[in-house]
């Protein structure tokens, strides 16, 4: 289903008045600080993040499944799906499949169904955590970890091919996350793990072509495990550092132990020219895969916080590109209860509401502030930032792109969902998750 230009606009046409009235006053606010509320919009326009292909239908919790209904049965329905809410919310502007569920039967119809929307493809990402049908070897003891060459080698083999199937769609990165580890401590040799997996990598970054990004996941836990091979960032790092300059870190924002100062993390990695990219979701106790900003906002706006004060001091090292299309932006969230596609846009909203506070922040104050240690005028100029309701703008930037001013509102308007129940079926189930 096409959201034509004419149905989006008809329905602004109606919050027009009240949406401007509430972008003046805070147009008029930030004019007196000095802040030009029009370039803000623009930075805003610019901040685009991908959706992965496995976002799109309900999630298993551990304990079952319940399907929402109209989920995308194909590759061709995710990329609809990702479609609508491109289209909404003017910020979503690339699909990142997974292999093996997403390959495509047909490119050059898989690329035109994407340009129809907008979308690029994004980072591809490997499994190597399942074993498929009729593979050879199995991963239950690792993949690019195991103890057996054949089974690394295949594991190698998946995230080459993974490249090709890229390649082939136009996208330019690689994302690798690995499950493994052990359950039991005398499992593993925790050094020729990493060896293995160090080498294992190197193999897969020689393959990629030039102009290609790895991005390495870490984790420090999953249930019934012991040990991870890749536990943290440093590890990532130093493997990301083992392949070569066009190996990165990524942080997925779930796969820290609680309390875990993730903003610290992303200062060093950036510093470090070794921030690839995150994966944004939020979470209470571990990798919940809750929509972001949902239960710790603040957290949120202290990362971007970081990454706008990291962008604009590396800019001057980096191409003519906007800083923020140097990483890759991508939500990874799962959705049990929610109707994903208003997850994913709840989720949009909070990222950008977030980059909008932290480019809010009073950077030359604060470094006054931070070289006289006046830690209490610090913080005021943190939270003055973080406190600034700054919906309007990101509505704005919304609907300047010819987006939605309420997304969320529109496509409930519109029932969509309804629509996709009677295209697709109720009991129709997402791949991939
Ligand atoms: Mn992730």
């Amino acid at each position: 289903m096409q959201l034509t230009k004419d149905i989006i606009q008809e329905y602004n046409n109606r919050l027009q008045d009240q949406h401007n009235e509430a972008f003046a006053f805070l147009k008029l606010q930030l004019d007196k600080k000095g802040i030009a509320a029009n370039t803000l919009v623009e930075k805003i326009q610019d901040f685009q993040v991908a959706i992965p292909s496995w976002a799109l239908g309900a999630g298993g919790t551990r304990f079952g499944r319940f399907s929402i209904g109209g989920e995308p049965g194909n590759l061709e329905e995710k990329i609809d799906d990702v479609g609508i809410i491109h289209a909404l919310t003017q910020s979503a502007g690339a699909i990142s499949l997974h292999i093996p569920w997403d390959i495509p039967k047909d490119t050059l119809a898989i690329k035109q169904r994407a340009e129809s929307y907008g979308l690029s493809f994004d980072a591809m990402n490997s499994n190597t955590f399942q074993d498929q049908k009729n593979q050879p070897h199995s991963y239950q003891f690792g993949s690019l970890c195991h103890v057996d060459k054949v089974v690394r080698q295949q594991a190698i083999e998946h995230n080459l091919e993974v490249i090709e199937y890229g390649k082939a769609l136009g996208s330019k990165s690689i994302t690798v996350w690995l499950a493994d580890g052990s359950s039991f401590p005398g499992q593993h040799n925790f050094r020729k793990a990493y060896q293995n997996t160090q080498a294992s990598l190197q193999e897969i970054y020689c393959g990629m072509p030039e102009d290609w990004r790895m991005f390495i996941e870490y984790k420090p836990y999953e249930p019934y495990f012991y040990s991870m091979v890749i536990p943290d960032w440093g590890t990532s790092l130093s493997l990301a550092e083992g392949c070569g300059k066009n190996a990165y870190t990524l942080v997925d924002l779930g796969h820290h132990l609680p309390n875990t100062n993730i903003e610290q993390i992303v200062a060093i990695l950036m510093m470090k020219g070794k921030l690839g990219g995150f994966h944004f979701n939020d979470s209470k106790y571990g990798d919940d895969d809750l929509t972001v900003g949902s239960i710790k906002p603040y957290q949120l706006f202290l990362i971007f916080n970081e990454l706008v004060e990291g962008m604009s001091a590396t800019s001057n090292l980096q191409t003519s590109k906007p800083p923020t299309s140097n990483l890759a932006w991508m939500i990874d969230a799962s959705h049990n209860l929610k109707d994903p596609l208003e997850d994913l846009m709840q989720s949009l909203e909070a990222i950008r509401i977030a980059y909008a506070q932290a480019l809010l922040v009073d950077r030359e104050a604060l470094e006054e502030a931070q070289l006289e240690n006046d830690v209490t005028r610090c913080q005021e100029i943190l939270q003055a930032a973080y406190r600034t309701d700054v919906r309007p703008l990101v509505a704005e930037a919304r609907r300047l792109s010819g987006g939605a001013i309420d997304p969320i509102g529109l496509y409930r308007q519109l029932e969509i969902r309804k629509q996709l129940i009677k295209e697709r079926g109720v009991h129709v189930v997402a791949t991939g998750l």
